[in-house]
């Protein structure tokens, strides 16, 4: 069986490889020459665990290779970008012009499947049409359906094959078939349902972690005003057999989490009145956290341009992913408010030319902890403490051990608890 994964980023790449892997011929597709060539050599051009040796296997034993070029096919899979425009409307040109590729080489007994999160109707009224314009008719000469990816960021390789995985199908036929195609890497379950319960499945799986985290951060606002730790709370009250509340923090970043409940909203704007909340209440959270550090400064009498340095600028730890981070908004802000901001990060200092620890913090009169990357858990405050102007330090995330910071001499704040 011939495949053709069109999209060869964070999902498409791995994805490609998985059934490449499993003995299917597969080929992949990007518009980026630099993708292709790089895959065509055996290699990849972004960070997640394991897959560089993964990809180079794969590619060595020739069941898969790249193209800029869509090629004819018995199955397709679509795993393009679906951003947000600026007026938080969702952005489907990738999706629509994916769809008219692969209507230039579909032919009777194909499948078509989209891996992309996608507003609900993507597949029956974007690009059920588009595929039918080639006088194919979906269902009868052709499957076509949604199978949304779930896979986190860090751990990709490991949860594409044992996340449990839904078939979302235009009719009962093209469920069946995207499961059986799944199937050939898949450990976990696949639950077959129609398209539409697919995409608002997937959705509502990062609609309820952002709703739940907008929950958290409300609790940390009102903790501070109440004296109350929250980190504390949350922990006394997950212990009750039916209450997981998620952690607060500066803001929810990444292109998931931050993005997909939009798209929910834009369909629903009347109905998705918590929904909307919790994007708004989430997005509230880097100005909050800029006035709990203008707050540290102003209580400690610092005035003026005070040198702020940040540490971890990604959307979240241990990755060198950068979208929508809450952190870079956080600094900007600080920024636009006259502070001077040295931010380092060990997984994208070098790439994004940012300072290296010590020149970040040298000077600092304020250390804001942005990520809780594992670099940071057992930093070394009594050589910190000779490196900056003032031992003041600002824990965004209730990562860092607040005895080791006061024993050498720090005062240490935490967001969600007013000291
Ligand atoms: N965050 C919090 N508090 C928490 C958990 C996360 O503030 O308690 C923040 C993080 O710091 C980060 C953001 O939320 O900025 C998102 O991080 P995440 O780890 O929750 O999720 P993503 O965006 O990396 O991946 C999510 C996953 N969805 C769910 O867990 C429901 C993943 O399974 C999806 O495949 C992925 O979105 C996706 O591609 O949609």
């Amino acid at each position: 069986m011939k495949l053709c994964v069109i999209g060869l980023g964070y999902i498409g790449l791995p994805t490609s490889a998985m059934f490449a892997n499993a003995g299917l011929e597969v080929v992949g597709v990007d518009k980026k020459q630099a993708i292709v060539d790089a895959l065509n050599n055996g290699q990849v051009l972004i960070e997640e665990k394991g897959l560089a040796e993964f990809i180079k296997n794969v590619v060595a034993s020739g069941h898969l290779r790249a193209t800029t070029q869509i090629e004819p096919a018995d199955a397709f899979i679509i795993a393009v970008p679906t951003p947000i425009k600026p007026d938080k409307g969702s952005d489907m040109r990738f999706v629509k012009s994916a769809t008219e590729d692969v209507a230039t080489v579909l032919k009777k007994g194909d499948l078509v499947v989209l891996e992309s999160t996608s507003p609900v109707g993507t597949v029956d009224s974007l690009m059920l049409p588009i595929l039918e314009s080639t006088g194919l008719k979906a269902g009868r000469d052709f499957a076509l359906g949604h199978s949304p990816e779930r896979v986190i960021p860090g751990n990709i390789l490991y949860e594409l094959v044992n996340n449990h995985r839904v078939a979302g199908g235009i009719d009962e036929e093209s469920a069946d078939r995207i499961a059986a195609l799944y199937k050939s890497f898949v450990k976990g379950e696949i639950y077959k349902t129609n398209a539409r319960t697919a995409e608002l499945c997937k959705l509502s799986e990062n609609t309820f972690r952002d709703v739940n985290i907008a929950f958290a951060n409300e609790l940390a606002k009102i903790c501070e005003a109440e004296n109350i730790n929250v980190w504390e709370l949350i922990e006394i009250c997950n212990k009750h057999p039916r209450v997981n509340i998620h952690q607060p923090g500066p803001g929810v970043g990444g292109h998931c989490i931050a993005v997909d409940p939009w798209f929910i909203v834009e369909k629903e704007p009347k109905l998705a009145q918590i929904i909307d909340l919790s994007r708004h209440t989430n997005d509230s959270m880097p100005g909050y956290t800029a006035g709990r550090i203008r707050g540290i400064l102003e209580g400690n009498g610092i005035e003026g341009r005070a040198k702020v340095a940040v540490l971890g600028i990604t959307y979240k730890p241990n990755v060198d992913d950068m979208r929508e981070s809450p952190v870079i908004e956080l600094i900007e802000i600080l920024k636009g408010e006259g502070y001077e901001v040295a931010a380092a990060d060990p997984f994208v200092g070098d790439r994004e030319g940012l300072p290296s620890f010590e020149d970040a913090v040298t000077g600092a009169d304020l250390v804001v902890l942005g990520v809780n990357h594992a670099q940071y858990k057992e930093l070394d405050f009594e050589a910190l403490g000779k490196l900056v102007k003032h031992r003041l330090f600002f824990d965004t995330r209730n990562f860092i051990s607040r005895e080791a910071a006061e024993k050498a001499g720090f005062r240490y704040y935490l967001l969600g608890k007013k000291d």
